[in-house]
């Protein structure tokens, strides 16, 4: 099954929002594969964000994601990829929408509080980016009352 790779950025760590924005995707429906707490350094963030190293934002981006400890989750589910970001919202939250958690819960771009893979083999490198141990097996109990 399609899986995803979401982070919940510093500023979500700090704010408080570690359980509503896990909880979004919980009550969803999507299954928790994978879940760590981290701090990374800027070599593994730049690492991440290596296909916007020429962007001016770069630099200030790198900055944030190494200013304090992130989560780390691989999501899975049907078409758990693009539904993700449509939970997490548009990138600026001047322009996410209400409803989103980008659009509930921040105002700046620089500052929006979470990560999600934008195709499934991005999905795929960032998981092996962040989890090169692996992930776990498990499918909870209530997958019938989910999938038809
Ligand atoms: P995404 O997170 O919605 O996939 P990307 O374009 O991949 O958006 O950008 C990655 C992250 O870089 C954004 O989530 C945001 O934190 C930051 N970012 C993007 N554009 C800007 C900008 O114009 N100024 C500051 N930070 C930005
Ligand atoms: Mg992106």
């Amino acid at each position: 099954m399609e899986q995803t790779f979401i982070m919940i950025k510093p500023d979500g760590v700090q704010r408080g929002l570690m359980g509503e924005i896990i909880g979004r995707f919980e009550k969803k429906g999507f299954y928790l594969k994978g879940l760590k707490f981290m701090t990374v350094d800027r070599a593994f963030a730049e690492k991440h964000y290596a296909d916007l190293s020429a962007k001016p934002f770069f630099n200030g981006l790198v900055d944030y994601i190494v200013s304090g400890p992130v989560v780390v989750m691989i999501w899975e589910g049907k078409g758990v990829v693009s539904t993700g970001r449509k939970l997490i919202g548009a990138t600026n939250p001047l322009e996410s929408a209400p409803g989103t958690i980008r659009g509930d819960y921040t105002i700046d771009i620089g500052r929006n509080v979470i990560h999600g893979s934008d195709s499934v083999d991005s999905g795929q490198k960032e998981k092996d980016l962040w989890f090169p141990e692996g992930i776990n097996w498990w499918r909870p109990s209530q997958h019938s009352w989910i999938y038809e």
